[in-house]
């Protein structure tokens, strides 16, 4: 069987602590799958489409990986493509609080269980919403986030 393993969130934009999260599965599993949130709520900074590109440009190397966008509820994206299981980094204890909640309401909703995978201590300190403060008001964001995700945030914040 292929062991398969669902990595959600909404990557606006996918930053260096996604993306260690992204190469240690797949040194575990047979597929990664990255699900990109589609939310009609929340617009976001960058178009799904957009954050999809970034995302396949930084995971070029990895060949077992798959990024798609998904929308509805995460279990039945796991039950559409016969994930099992979701995978999630944590960083601080209070991604554990609100972690904790979701994985019991998914096992509870389809019996998906949910792991976790604690980040690199290096890397813990970064979150897609600070590095888009810090772009928005010129500061530098190498080192969180990879140079075409850089070089983009500071194009898009230009022309905006
Ligand atoms: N190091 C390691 N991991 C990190 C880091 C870091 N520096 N930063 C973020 N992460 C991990 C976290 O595990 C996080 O879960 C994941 O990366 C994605 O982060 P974000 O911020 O891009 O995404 P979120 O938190 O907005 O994603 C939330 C989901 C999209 C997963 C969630 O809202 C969801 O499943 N929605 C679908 C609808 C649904 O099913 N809702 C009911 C749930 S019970």
């Amino acid at each position: 069987t292929v062991r398969r393993v669902v990595c959600p969130g909404s990557f606006d934009p996918v930053t260096n602590g996604h993306l260690d999260v992204f190469t240690r599965a797949a040194r575990l599993f047979d597929e990664v799958r990255v699900a990109v949130l589609v939310n009609p709520d929340k617009r976001g900074l960058f178009p799904i489409e957009e954050r999809i590109e970034l995302i396949r440009m930084a995971v070029e190397g990895l060949d077992n990986v798959v990024v798609e966008a998904f929308g509805g509820l995460l279990v039945d994206y796991c039950r559409q493509h016969e994930v099992p299981v979701v995978l999630k980094g944590l960083r601080v204890a209070a991604d554990f609080d609100y972690e904790q909640q979701m994985a019991g309401m998914n096992r509870h909703l389809t019996g998906v269980e949910t792991l976790f995978l604690p980040t690199d201590p290096a890397l813990s300190h970064i979150s897609s919403s600070l590095v888009k403060v810090i772009a928005s008001h010129g500061g530098d964001v190498s080192g969180l986030v990879p140079a075409h995700v850089g070089a983009r945030l500071r194009q898009r914040l230009r022309d905006s």
